[in-house]
């Protein structure tokens, strides 16, 4: 009880540290920027002590959304020479330096949990929200549809760096002529837990295409050599378009036009589909070839509302195969990598998605995912991630996403 109590206070103490004012970075050194999705996870962290804080939090990062929708995955407040690439590499063009490619749509979702706990104060930060909300979920469907599946044009998008699943896309870049950079992340943590610098000069090559094209939406269509529907950017915009549609509705704001968008969005996500594998899977929009990958990812199915048997027996297959789930690829693939970032480590944040998914829908695997997250933080603290097979701490420390996670749900 008392460890509980402890942790409680630890997790706002680390929100509170990360909080640079209005909006919260996911770590000191490591990531000294606003990242969207860490920041609306924040907003959850913080509702559950100050709902005021929570509501800036998620005002902050629609104040960087571009002109065409779109909100960016990194806003570069306050430049920082820690972290590479920086705004001057990206080149974004929004109202406040950016990156030019965005994150998982989960803010509406955040947003909708958040009034559930502030009914006062959450109508009118709701009303402001909305409208935004929606040109961001508009602009996704406008440029990023792959048979009604949501594609990602860099593996940063998805939120899961290195995953497998970009292997092959990744493979077909050349970037020979990326030039000399150098990287400051494995400087704040070992190499041996991030991506390699195979991956980084891809990362890097597909930043400095996009800056030439100027973040031109119907160029980046037609030159982009990676495209890729994944289930990450697929089951979340699903998610927050029903949230965005029942707050709308709750709210008596136009809501025209977002039935029919989540159903284009259902019958994207069944795309997703591989029989091969028998599990939700990410495709090459260019090749129209699988992953052939069970990531964290593919769990997302029940947060976006579908339920799948086939997709429970993947997740029983996994969660008995390693103590720490969820792990963010199978432990039975020879890809599987404990330690390394987004190529087995459990994320807490993940689970949160998963397990609210799953305990929406009464499954029975529901308390299994939260236990064994919360016996995570319990063990080995508030880290970015963790080894799944023992459980241990990994990437950087004093999280903020692994902060909320605890206060949200798991703690
Ligand atoms: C990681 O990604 C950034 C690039 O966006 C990086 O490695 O520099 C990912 O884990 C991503 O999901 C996360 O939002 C970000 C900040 O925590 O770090």
């Amino acid at each position: 009880m008392t460890k509980t109590i402890d942790l409680d206070e630890q997790a706002r103490d680390i929100l509170k540290m990360n909080d640079r004012g209005g909006y919260t970075i996911p770590t000191k050194g490591l990531y000294p920027y606003q990242w969207n999705w860490d920041s609306a996870f924040a907003a959850l962290g913080f509702a559950q002590f100050n709902c005021a804080r929570a509501w800036a939090e998620l005002e902050t990062l629609f104040s960087a959304q571009w002109a065409d929708g779109m909100v960016p995955h990194i806003v570069f407040h306050k430049a920082d020479p820690g972290y590479y690439p920086g705004p001057d590499v990206w080149g974004g063009t929004g109202p406040i330096p950016s990156s030019g490619i965005t994150q998982p749509p989960i803010a509406a979702t955040m947003a909708r949990l958040i009034f559930e706990k502030d009914q006062s104060l959450g109508e009118e930060h709701m009303r402001t929200l909305f409208p935004k909300l929606r040109r961001w979920h508009s602009w996704f469907m406008q440029w990023r549809l792959d048979q009604g599946a949501v594609c990602v044009t860099h593996p940063w998008e998805a939120g899961r760096d290195n995953t497998p699943e970009w292997d092959a896309p990744m493979a077909r870049i050349d970037p020979t002529d990326v030039g000399e950079y150098v990287r400051r992340d494995t400087q704040h943590v070992d190499g041996s837990m991030r991506p390699t610098k195979y991956d980084y000069d891809r990362y890097i090559w597909l930043v400095q295409m996009g800056r030439r094209l100027h973040w031109d939406q119907q160029k980046l269509l037609d030159e982009n050599p990676f495209r890729v529907a994944d289930p990450t950017m697929t089951f979340t915009l699903l998610r927050a378009q029903r949230d965005l549609l029942a707050m709308g509705q709750m709210l008596g704001l136009d809501v025209d036009g977002i039935a029919e968008e989540i159903e284009i969005l259902e019958q994207g996500a069944q795309t997703l589909w591989n029989p091969e594998i028998e599990s939700f899977d990410a495709r090459d929009a260019h090749s129209g070839e699988w992953a052939n990958c069970v990531s964290n990812a593919s769990f997302l199915c029940w947060y976006a509302g579908l339920d799948s048997e086939g997709q429970t027996k993947q997740l029983q297959r996994v969660l008995d195969k390693v103590q720490y789930g969820v792990p963010s690829h199978d432990p039975e693939s020879d890809k599987f990598d404990g330690r390394r970032y987004w190529r087995g480590p459990t994320w807490a944040v993940m689970n949160l998605l998963i397990g609210l998914g799953l305990e929406e829908r009464n499954h029975p695997l529901a308390e299994r995912v939260r236990i064994a997250t919360k016996t995570l933080i319990e063990e080995s603290g508030f880290s970015e991630y963790f080894d799944p097979t023992d459980g241990s701490a990994a990437g950087g420390q004093g999280f903020t996403w692994t902060a909320a996670v605890w206060l949200s749900w798991a703690g």
